[in-house]
């Protein structure tokens, strides 16, 4: 009798232990391998429907967690623990993320799907060869604004922002490089400025625009601008693109002293459990209907040159959202300026949202 109750006790505590470790793996973290993918992305950054569409066509089961920062990205893959077979960073980003040894190369032969992208984001200085990552979208960083909340006001430059007449109007997308970016530009410095005084310099600017900033926020600044909760915002261009989609009051614009371009790009992290699963999703990804689908639905521009010719002209002819050569002249890409420096702008960045009242 004994024997008989401590084999069924063994069992309960290992189907127990068995519960706990299933929820455990899927939980939060990313649990991939087998059948399944993680995939880490931005937040509003994909079609829902393609998701669907993949897991139909593949018989795979898609786990999907979003982030809203570079920052927060490479914090969470870089403490471990986590097993995303996809993630979406941004050039200076992936630079870092290969520095430290923490990206798996793509094999280019299981994405033949590479051939659909334009060359021109091919082959780009922070992933020479596309070794360890493949585009997604690009974009710029600039001004959406209201005119009809603010009598016809028009922005030109950055300088604009620092108006009298725009007290607590100004919404801040939160991104260190982003806003501390835009303090060093409306100074004519570049993006990825390293000497101190001027770091400096455009900090206190940036703490002198307080009286007009609103909000920092997150994906929130789409809803806030469409429902005309504030007339300004500093703003990536594909949530402008958004935004303008669905409230034909705003307008965007990349100021004149420049701004920053970006690249969004797929990678391997090489914590990654379905090596196989990551090269099929990114394929899919750039397939010229669902890369033309998924740029309908999230406003980013694509690099995608098949799924251009899909897309409505007046979309791909936007200067706002595909800038000439001479906007392109403008814009400055970020580098990679090294773990110490890129901790400096956080610091700074911190310092300033210290100011709030
Ligand atoms: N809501 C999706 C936002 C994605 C934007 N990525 C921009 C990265 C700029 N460094």
């Amino acid at each position: 009798m004994r024997k008989l109750v401590n084999a069924f006790l063994a069992i309960f505590v290992i189907s127990f232990l068995l519960i706990l470790l299933v929820n455990y793996l899927n939980k939060s973290e990313g649990y991939s391998g087998g059948n399944t993918i993680t995939v880490y992305n931005w937040g509003d950054y994909i079609d829902p429907e393609l998701l669907d569409r993949f897991e139909e066509e593949t018989g795979m089961k898609v786990i999907y967690e979003t982030f809203d920062s570079n920052e927060a990205m490479m914090t969470k893959i870089q403490q471990g623990g986590t097993f995303y077979d996809v993630a979406v960073p941004s050039e200076y980003a992936i630079e870092k993320m290969k520095e430290e040894g923490q990206l798996l190369k793509v094999d280019h032969s299981k994405i033949p799907n590479l051939k659909n992208i334009d060359e021109r984001f091919l082959d780009l200085p922070f992933d020479p060869g596309n070794e360890y990552s493949v585009p997604y979208f690009w974009g710029t960083v600039g001004i959406v604004y209201n005119p009809k909340l603010l009598d016809g006001m028009e922005f030109h430059s950055w300088n604009d922002l620092w108006n009298e007449e725009l007290k607590n109007e100004i919404l801040l997308v939160d991104g260190a490089r982003e806003v501390i970016g835009f303090g060093l530009n409306s100074l004519h410095y570049s993006l990825n400025e390293t000497d101190n005084d001027k770091l400096q310099e455009a900090k206190e600017k940036l703490v002198a625009l307080q009286p007009n900033i609103k909000a920092i926020v997150g994906d929130e600044i789409k809803m806030l601008m469409v429902n005309e909760e504030a007339s300004v915002g500093v703003v990536w261009s594909g949530d402008a693109a958004d935004m303008m989609w669905e409230n034909e009051n705003l307008d965007y614009v990349v100021p004149e002293e420049g701004s920053n371009l970006w690249f969004d790009n797929m990678v391997i992290p090489k914590t990654a459990k379905n090596v196989e699963g990551a090269h099929k999703f990114i394929n899919f990804m750039l397939d010229a209907e669902v890369a033309a689908q998924n740029t309908d639905y999230v406003g980013y521009s694509t690099p995608n040159r098949e799924a251009m010719k899909l897309l409505p002209e007046e979309t791909i002819s936007d200067e706002r959202f595909y800038p000439s050569p001479e906007l392109t002249e403008r814009l400055e890409v970020y580098e990679n300026l090294g773990k110490k420096m890129l901790a400096y702008y956080n610091d700074l960045y911190l310092e300033f949202k210290m100011h709030r009242k």
